[in-house]
């Protein structure tokens, strides 16, 4: 008979060797390879949803207490609450509130991340992409590609409410953050005619000189709802309802027909009412907001109720179900571009049950 001369209890007892790993920086993998290679994923986020009756009233006051000079950018950062003041909703991506009061101008910077904004409350405040104005309505998509420098005004008579969606945690676990300030602190010099990106790239046209063949990164930076809505409604006409999700768009990059941004996927949904959608999961962690209807989404064994301006969040490998008592629509995002691009994407359809 071999002698035995290993044992588990012996790596765990010898307390000089762990003191000796641990002055050395390092440490042993059978301890945690486990946890590390799970055979699904076992993330700590949490599913979460926030009303936008109780937000609103929050937000306002942040209005009274502090400007959006002084502030920078007056947002209510939405945690999951698996980890408070991570500023993060899932492991890769940042939901936050903002407010742009009359009269108030949010200073123009530019960073690496990746920023889209829908559009809440509200009606003709701008964003200016490189000095470029474009004016916000509500349920409007408008996208900030990274390193774009873009500054904010609400020169109306009405506050101005938008979800900010961006992948700062992305980049935080990339370490690749850079930003610039205007060393004015005010906004960029006009730069191209208000609108003129929209007019140049909205219409399913290119230009076949002047524009480089390698060049890929969005350029069209507004999709406004008064026509992603329209698609919906023409598919809703004719098409029945996909199980899983009745019926949902991808905003697209014009250029390529691919996300609208490097770091972020962003959709467009409806759902009939008295619809159930069969239940399903994908390793995009998906934030959803609530642009009309209502009803219930459930998330594993959690429920939320939606109503307009509902933000939602379903984690990682949830399985989600909706259940539309009102015809609902839902605009959402998440990380299934960059997912995507290194081959790890994935989804399940469950059937219906
Ligand atoms: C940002 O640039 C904006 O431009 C909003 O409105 C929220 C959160 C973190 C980092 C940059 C904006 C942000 C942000």
């Amino acid at each position: 008979m071999t002698t035995q001369r290993w044992n588990d209890e012996r790596a765990d007892l010898d307390e000089d060797w762990r003191k000796a790993l641990q002055d050395a920086n390092l440490a042993p993998l059978w301890d945690v390879l486990a946890a590390l290679v799970t055979p699904t994923p076992q993330g700590r986020m949490e599913a979460a949803a926030w009303s936008y009756e109780t937000v609103r009233p929050l937000l306002m006051k942040a209005g009274e207490l502090i400007s959006a000079a002084r502030a920078e950018r007056r947002v209510l950062i939405l945690e999951n609450p698996a980890t408070p003041g991570e500023s993060r909703i899932t492991d890769t991506l940042y939901a936050g509130l903002q407010l742009i009061l009359p009269g108030e101008v949010a200073p123009a910077h530019r960073h690496t991340q990746s920023a889209l904004r829908f559009i809440m409350e509200g009606s003709g405040a701008f964003t200016a992409l490189d000095g470029e104005r474009i004016y916000m309505e509500k349920y409007d998509l408008i996208l900030t590609p990274n390193w774009v420098w873009h500054d904010h005004g609400n020169e109306t008579n009405e506050a101005m409410v938008w979800l900010d969606g961006l992948d700062i945690p992305l980049l935080k676990s990339l370490d690749a953050s850079f930003a610039e300030h205007r060393p004015d602190r005010g906004a960029c010099p006009p730069g191209r005619a208000d609108g003129d990106t929209r007019e140049r790239w909205g219409r399913n046209l290119r230009p076949v000189r002047g524009v480089a063949p390698d060049r890929t990164a969005n350029p069209l930076y507004t999709y406004p709802f008064s026509e992603w809505s329209r698609t919906l409604t023409a598919m809703e006409a004719s098409d029945p309802p996909y199980p899983h999700e009745g019926y949902r768009l991808e905003f697209r990059n014009p250029l390529d027909g691919g996300a609208v941004m490097s770091t972020i996927s962003a959709f467009a949904q409806s759902v009939p009412a008295g619809f159930h959608t069969a239940p399903m999961r994908s390793t995009d962690g998906t934030i959803f907001v609530v642009v009309s209807g209502t009803g219930t989404i459930m998330i594993d064994d959690r429920e939320f109720a939606l109503s307009e301006g509902t933000v939602v969040v379903a984690p990682s490998w949830s399985t989600r179900r909706i259940l539309a008592n009102e015809r609902l629509i839902l605009f959402s995002y998440s990380d299934r571009t960059v997912q995507e691009k290194l081959n790890l994407w994935r989804e399940e359809l469950l059937p219906a049950d």
